[in-house]
């Protein structure tokens, strides 16, 4: 067969899709998996009581930018108050009570921090997810926005697999890929079952380097280590009815496949026609630490992203309880 040029050629004319499982109307997917019983379930797994946040920081001190994808502009936040403005006389009021305040305003990509993707977020052949035409996404997602996800909120039994540690690295190498049977290999090495309806999370070490080097070394040759498209892949994700994919990468997937230079497989296979909510720029290394430290790799995971009506995406700080 020829080399597939297209997300349709590599996808085929009728790949897995989850479209019209739960109704005509749905804008929220496989998240639909997370009844009240895994609710419940992720609350069984806490132990300990310890908590660990997976955003990364947006404007760190001493960080050039933040870690977001090429094409789009770390996050810019402007103080339009603080004591300067008193100091300078250009406070547009001074009350007479005494009391002085601080003000901040930020200019950001949606998608500019650790994020969740609405599931119209990215498409191909003209229709987004649950079969919702590609023109509901113009100047506002007027279907399947973040605005769902956010309303019904994540909460779940989590399950981290550390595909660095798994393989004796730091960091993945760039374009390093892996698969659903690599992350089931990693579970049982780490002695933790991979059960269905878990959001599973994915660590590879690539959004802590970004910390350690250069910002222009950083995407140099950019390409992101992470899972690759197969057939059997999608068909795993379908039959374990897993809601939700947590990496630690930029885009959840190796950006793009040498061979055939298509990017983006997953999102499209998982995402679009599956209804897999994805999430990502996670900061897992602490998380990764504490599991390692005792042994116990799965959790309690809770998230919400912001409220932002008809948005493609939205930052989140996720909460993990251990
Ligand atoms: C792209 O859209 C490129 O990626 P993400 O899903 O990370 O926003």
């Amino acid at each position: 067969m020829d080399q597939p040029r297209t997300i349709s050629d590599l996808l085929g004319p009728t790949p897995p899709s989850n479209w019209g499982k739960w109704g005509p109307d749905d804008e929220v997917g496989s998240l639909n998996y997370l009844t009240a019983d895994e609710v419940l379930r992720g609350v069984g797994s806490v132990v300990t009581g310890e908590v660990f946040t997976l955003q990364v920081p947006i404007g760190s001190p001493d960080v050039e930018g933040d870690p977001v994808w090429p094409n789009r502009t770390s996050a810019v936040r402007t103080p339009v108050m603080d004591e300067g403005f008193f100091q300078r006389g250009e406070a547009p009021e001074v009350p007479a009570d005494g009391h002085r305040w601080a003000d901040d305003r930020i200019d950001m990509f949606l998608q500019g921090s650790t994020q969740y993707d609405a599931l119209g977020h990215l498409w191909y052949d003209g229709l987004i997810w649950n079969g919702y035409d590609a023109s509901t996404t113009i100047g506002s997602l007027s279907r399947a926005s973040v605005m769902p996800i956010a309303q019904r909120g994540v909460v779940g039994r989590g399950v981290l697999i550390d595909m660095a540690r798994h393989r004796g690295k730091e960091v993945l190498e760039r374009a390093e890929s892996f698969t659903h049977l690599d992350l089931l290999e990693a579970a049982e090495r780490q002695g933790v079952e991979i059960r269905p309806r878990d959001v599973i999370l994915v660590r590879t070490g690539w959004i802590g380097s970004y910390y350690r080097m250069p910002r222009a070394e950083f995407y140099t040759d950019f390409n992101e280590p992470g899972l690759i498209y197969s057939p059997e892949l999608v068909e795993w994700f379908q039959a374990m009815e897993i809601p939700n994919l947590v990496t630690d990468t930029i885009a959840n997937e190796r950006s793009v496949d040498p061979e055939t230079g298509i990017e983006m497989a997953l999102h499209c296979a998982l995402m679009r026609n599956l209804g897999v909510a994805f999430t990502e720029i996670c900061w897992l290394d602490d998380l990764a630490a504490a599991c390692a430290a005792d042994g116990r790799w799965s959790f309690l995971y809770t998230a919400a992203p912001l409220k932002v009506e008809g948005a493609s995406g939205a930052p989140v700080n996720p909460v993990v309880i251990r």
